[in-house]
């Protein structure tokens, strides 16, 4: 299993897919250029039924991330991680439970977990790896996101669960510096989806976060 601080490490620059957004553009060339970028981590999200399509931008998104070494996460498909290997798996509190995701992926895997501020850690914590609390701001790109839970939320969240976090929901290059003090990781859709130099948009992202974190890099 992946030590904590390397995991917390892969998790810093973290991008999702989005397939509304995604597939009006060059969806490889996106994921390319956030590589590229300096993003850590690439999480593939698709709801509804699997293609063939979908099926392949997943392997073909694993490929690029073993060539650099960045962490690929799948969101709450599990046949979808099965089929593309994917480093890890990503639940939301109503998705698959925790026992259950573990079971299926194996201890080796990475488990992260959706926390939202009304949520609580009532799920076994130990079997998870990295919980993903959110959102931090409004965002338009999850309908059922839930209310906005401001920047101390994920203080308390690390504090409880002490192991890593990523802060999500609405994060952009203008607002990065309030949340990096806060979380290890920082995940966003839109900042990159909707941007016309995701490579750029990547690089900037990067370099607030890590000023903000002090980080050394
Ligand atoms: N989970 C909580 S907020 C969110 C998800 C998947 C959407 C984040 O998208 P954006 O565009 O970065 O606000
Ligand atoms: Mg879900």
């Amino acid at each position: 299993m992946i030590k904590q601080s390397e995991l917390s490490n892969q998790l810093r620059i973290y991008v999702i897919t989005d397939q509304h957004m995604y597939w009006k553009k060059n969806p490889i060339d996106l994921m390319w250029q956030s590589i590229n970028g300096g993003a850590t981590c690439i999480q593939l999200r698709h709801k509804g039924e699997l293609s063939r399509h979908v099926i392949e931008f997943g392997r073909c998104i694993k490929k690029l991330c073993d060539l650099k070494g960045v962490l690929f996460i799948v969101n709450d498909h599990i046949t979808l991680f099965e089929l593309v290997n994917a480093d890890g798996f990503h639940v939301g509190k109503n998705d698959l439970n925790i026992v259950e995701a573990r079971l299926r992926i194996g201890h080796r895997k990475i488990l992260g977990r959706t926390l939202g501020k009304d949520d609580t850690l009532d799920f076994p914590t130990a079997l998870v790896d990295y919980l993903g609390v959110g959102p931090i701001y409004e965002t338009s790109s999850k309908r059922d996101a839930g209310s906005p839970c401001g920047v101390a939320f994920p203080d308390y969240a690390r504090a409880q669960f002490k192991k890593p976090i990523v802060a999500i929901g609405g994060i952009t290059e203008k607002n990065i510096h309030e949340i990096s003090p806060h979380t290890d990781g920082v995940a966003f859709i839109s900042s990159v989806a909707r941007s016309s130099d995701p490579l750029l948009t990547i690089q900037n992202m990067r370099l607030k976060f890590y000023e903000a974190q002090k980080v050394i890099n």
